[in-house]
């Protein structure tokens, strides 16, 4: 007899009419033939989907060429259903799930025709993990199947484990026509299911990604007792061997990756990498804050990824073993095979760009796309921690808003108290960048970094983080980061980089209670005597720009954290408006 599991794909296959279906087992076998089908048989815009790279200097290093229309996350048709909008908020876009459905149906009628569906078993989390969860995503893509052997852990043992059960989360996936206009990304978080049609984009088809491990995820543990954040998860070694774990949130392509594997500059810290985008929180018998990252592997930004920025990732990215590694409109260098970004390197003389065509200097665009990518096994990094194949994850000591601004937002400010750190997620407002179709440089509210990715109404979202306070008996202490200050010229005031550690020293030393800190009305910023700033090409007017408060910019910052507290109506906790008041009176008492 036929279990849930084969129904169930038995039942889209119906509906989608692919040649055939193909089991994935998870084998590097299974990813090289993948690859080869890739640059053989299967196309994107007519065009292969694969093309191999230099193998002897990137090592199992494949480049893909996306449809022109598909770079990006697509927010616009990103959609959130529960039979009521309020459910979704006023930050998702929402339907009603059976009009949702009916759409589906009819964009999904045949959309497989000539292709293969592949069939990805694959689990969230430690397989051993008391916080994992199993998975099945279908695809109709050979990119989108070894991406997500990178992504995730992905195997037949996890079909064995499905067995009889009902009850795995469901991805389907398509890039039927590429439409753009046709483009969706559903999500039903009350049935476990993600449907996903006319993009091959990461964060649209990599369904395990933002729409299982984030939406879907997010609305699980309001319902559970958990959180799950747009957060990397790093250990900070001290010079005694001492580790500290910190979970950061940074909106997309503000430099998550960058931190998480970062080369500390500050002789005697060394970091220890355990995720770039995903987090899940849970709380501990022993009542401090557990984090997992779910994903097994990077999804990264390339453009700015050097030896000098990120000397770690570079080699990373050679290192190519077990798992390929995959490049996503990045640009060719025609003489040497090998991939190239904006800041790599020495520009190559001859290059073609993302879309395969001849580069001019004077085409006044950039060779790479600005939201070029690449997929990379997280065991392939050299700063790979050792708590990463632990089942019940690491304990968080602090936690990290970041955001990209220009001014207003200090360096690093620690907050008074966990309402007062959460409402410094809360007001939170970055500058947006090209990881999603959106106009770049525009600064947006992004609570937490999760406006693209909270799958329920973010003022629920907030009374639940608040609520995290009467179990966490050693709450992580919060921090606001900002590394993006510029000064008049639009020259940046920190080095960022690996001479982020400097920040990061600060802030264990804040949870060991070991140096003081100024109160300022949006929390306490450092003494500069107590940052290590020891060969340091930045002067002491440029920290004091980057440490300070500026009454009047936050002021006009007090407007907009208004204006968006107020779309969310009677949802949004009575406990933020006390922090936005107690703020709004201490600034106007402030010099
Ligand atoms: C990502 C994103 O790809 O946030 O991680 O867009
Ligand atoms: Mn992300």
């Amino acid at each position: 007899m036929a279990t849930p599991l084969e129904e169930w794909v038995e039942e889209q296959a119906r509906l989608t009419k692919p040649d055939k279906i193909y089991w994935c087992d998870g084998s590097e076998e299974e990813a090289q033939r993948l690859i080869e089908i890739g640059m053989e048989k299967e196309t994107v815009a007519g065009r292969p989907v694969f093309y191999e790279l230099n193998q002897k200097n990137f090592k199992n290093a494949f480049l893909h060429r996306s449809h022109p229309t598909d770079v990006a996350r697509t927010e616009k048709s990103t959609v959130i259903c529960y039979d009521d909008k309020v459910t979704a908020g006023p930050n998702n876009n929402w339907m009603d799930p059976a009009e949702a459905k009916q759409m589906l149906t009819k964009l999904s009628d045949g959309s497989m025709k000539g292709r293969t569906m592949y069939v990805l078993p694959f689990v969230m989390g430690h397989p051993d993990s008391p916080y994992s969860r199993v998975c099945v995503q279908l695809t109709d893509i050979s990119y989108v199947a070894v991406n997500m052997r990178i992504m995730t852990r992905l195997g037949k043992d996890i079909t064995e484990r499905i067995g009889n059960r009902d009850d795995f989360l469901k991805g389907i996936h398509t890039i039927g026509n590429f439409n753009k206009d046709d483009r969706y990304i559903v999500h039903f978080p009350q049935e476990d299911l993600v449907w996903s049609v006319n993009s091959g984009y990461g964060g649209n088809a990599l369904l395990g990604k933002k729409c299982i491990s984030l939406r879907l995820a997010s609305w699980k543990g309001y319902h559970e007792g958990w959180l799950a954040e747009h957060m990397l998860i790093l250990g900070v070694e001290d010079p005694n061997g001492q580790i500290t774990y910190i979970a950061a949130a940074l909106p997309s392509a503000c430099g998550k990756t960058n931190l998480a594997v970062m080369q500390s500059k500050l002789p005697g810290y060394k970091i220890w990498t355990l995720g770039d985008d995903i987090a899940w929180l849970n709380v501990g018998p022993d009542g401090r804050l557990w984090a997992i990252n779910p994903e097994a592997g990077f999804f990264g930004v390339a453009p700015g990824t050097s030896y000098s920025s990120n000397p770690n990732m570079m080699d990373t990215l050679k290192a190519g073993q077990f798992f390929p590694t995959l490049f996503t409109n990045v640009a060719y260098d025609i003489d040497t095979g090998e991939p190239w970004w904006e800041e790599k390197d020495d520009r190559p003389a001859n290059l073609l760009d993302w879309q395969g065509n001849r580069w001019h200097a004077d085409s006044g665009t950039t060779a790479a796309h600005p939201n070029s990518r690449f997929t990379v096994s997280i065991t392939q990094t050299p700063t790979l921690s050792s708590e990463f194949e632990n089942p019940r994850g690491v304990p968080i000591s602090a936690i990290l808003f970041g955001a990209r601004r220009t001014d207003t937002v200090p360096l690093v400010t620690e907050a008074f108290d966990w309402t007062n750190g959460v409402f410094a997620g809360a007001r939170m407002g970055s500058e947006t960048t090209a990881a999603a179709a959106l106009k770049v440089g525009a600064l947006r509210r992004d609570p937490m970094a999760m406006l693209p990715f909270c799958g329920y109404n973010m003022g629920d979202y907030f009374g639940h983080w608040l609520r995290f306070e009467e179990r966490l008996t050693h709450p992580p202490k919060i921090f606001s980061i900002n590394w993006f200050q510029r000064d008049e010229g639009g020259k940046f005031l920190w080095p960022g980089f690996g001479d982020n550690v400097r920040v990061l020293k600060w802030i264990v030393d804040r949870v060991n209670n070991s140096c003081g800190a100024q109160e300022t009305p949006i929390g306490l910023v450092p003494n500069m005597q107590d940052l290590p700033l020891d060969g340091l090409d930045v002067s002491t007017e440029q920290m004091s720009e980057l440490l300070a408060v500026d009454r009047d910019q936050w002021r006009a910052e007090l407007e907009g954290i208004k204006a968006n507290f107020e779309k969310f109506g009677d949802r949004l906790p009575s406990e933020l408006w006390a922090e936005y008041h107690k703020l709004q009176d201490q600034l106007s008492k402030f010099q």
